[in-house]
């Protein structure tokens, strides 16, 4: 007994000392630098519409988006308090542009997608080519280039923010510049890209590179149209040319000139879950980020879950089993830094009861 009170106090001792030198003993943390399975701090949550509206009106009140240079509620992982960042490699947020309004043009070695939440008219440029938003569209600033956003129109325009901003910080290979004028002058009329890249076919001398995007938009209408062709050919089919039992349909976008992600560290993709579907549990490693489009529903998680309406965003972290289950017919984007996961041989999924 008193020896080991001794072991103790000595160990204590030693470790105090041990510090002194900025070392530390790996037998005091091993089950937590390598757990048996994942463990992240992240916790599933969501941002209602609902709730979130009034705030983003009141930061319309209180600052421009001049001034803000992006004006943003960052969506914090409450289990990461502190990071601003959703999942420990995505950071999200609402961006907020007022009729009138410029966010100035910058650019930065972060990747960013714009999911299109409430509101159109609005716009972003991206290398001298603006693209107008309309809900449901899906936006890519590629890394390193140029983009302003505008809004010309008569309404308020909101948009999810995806960024690899935890990627890039964790790196250290964060770079950032300012235009010298808000906004960069148009070198294309709007549709160019959407044309040489966004019909199946590629202009003749094309070279893909960096693994970036030629194609900056993808319109809700052509992503929706698909889903719901499938869905009508599927019926209520599960399996093989039908409904997946965990996901519904669900395609993922793609960078045309790669057949990779759009993003290099972020994947991204559309679902229509029929109404009355209850999908089977899932889980996989890469953290999921989702925004509603359409339609009512419910994740279930094994201890709580969720309803989910139009324009909320929900979270859910790396391994936690859930399901999803639709009241109505529902659409849900969603996005992850699945591509890193793939890219390293990391990435696992679980369908079904299963715990592995
Ligand atoms: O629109 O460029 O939500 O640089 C965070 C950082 C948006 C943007 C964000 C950014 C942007």
């Amino acid at each position: 007994m008193h020896a080991k009170v001794d072991t103790a106090s000595l160990r204590r001792d030693y470790y105090q000392r041990l510090s002194t030198q900025a070392m530390k003993p790996l037998w005091e943390v091993l089950a937590n630098l390598v757990p048996p399975l994942p463990a992240t701090d992240a916790q599933a949550a969501i941002w209602r519409w609902e709730d979130a509206l009034p705030f983003l009106r009141e930061s319309g009140e209180l600052i421009t988006a001049q001034e803000a240079e992006r004006r943003v509620l960052i969506l914090e992982n409450p289990g990461l308090p502190g990071q601003n960042t959703c999942t420990p490699t995505i950071y999200a947020g609402l961006q907020l542009i007022l009729p009138g309004e410029v966010a100035p043009a910058h650019r930065h070695t972060q990747s960013a997608l714009r999911f299109v939440v409430d509101g159109e008219g609005a716009y972003t440029a991206v290398n001298g080519e603006r693209v107008t938003m309309h809900p449901g569209d899906f936006i890519i600033t590629p890394k390193w280039t140029w983009h302003d956003h505008g809004n010309p129109g008569d309404q308020a325009v909101t948009w999810l923010d995806g960024l690899d901003i935890a990627v890039v910080r964790m790196l250290g290979a964060q770079f950032r510049e300012n235009l010298h004028e808000a906004t960069q002058g148009v070198q294309r009329p709007e549709g160019d890209a959407a044309a040489r890249f966004g019909a199946n076919m590629l202009p003749l001398d094309y070279q893909p590179h960096d693994g970036v995007t030629p194609i900056f938009c993808y319109p809700y209408h052509a992503s929706r149209a698909a889903l719901m062709q499938l869905h009508e050919n599927a019926g209520s089919r599960v399996g093989e040319g039908g409904l997946h039992a965990c996901h519904g349909i669900k395609l993922q976008y793609v960078n045309p000139a790669s057949g990779g992600s759009p993003i290099p560290t972020i994947a991204a993709f559309l679902q229509v879950l029929p109404k009355g579907f209850a999908g089977a549990p899932y889980r996989s490693t890469d953290g999921m980020i989702y925004s509603v489009v359409e339609g009512e529903g419910r994740i279930e998680f094994d201890d709580h879950s969720f309803e989910f309406k139009p324009k909320d965003t929900f979270v859910v972290p790396s391994w936690m089993r859930h399901r999803l289950h639709a009241s109505e017919q529902s659409v849900l984007f969603s996005f992850s830094d699945r591509p890193i996961h793939k890219a390293l041989h990391l990435w696992r999924e679980s369908v079904g009861e299963s715990v592995s």
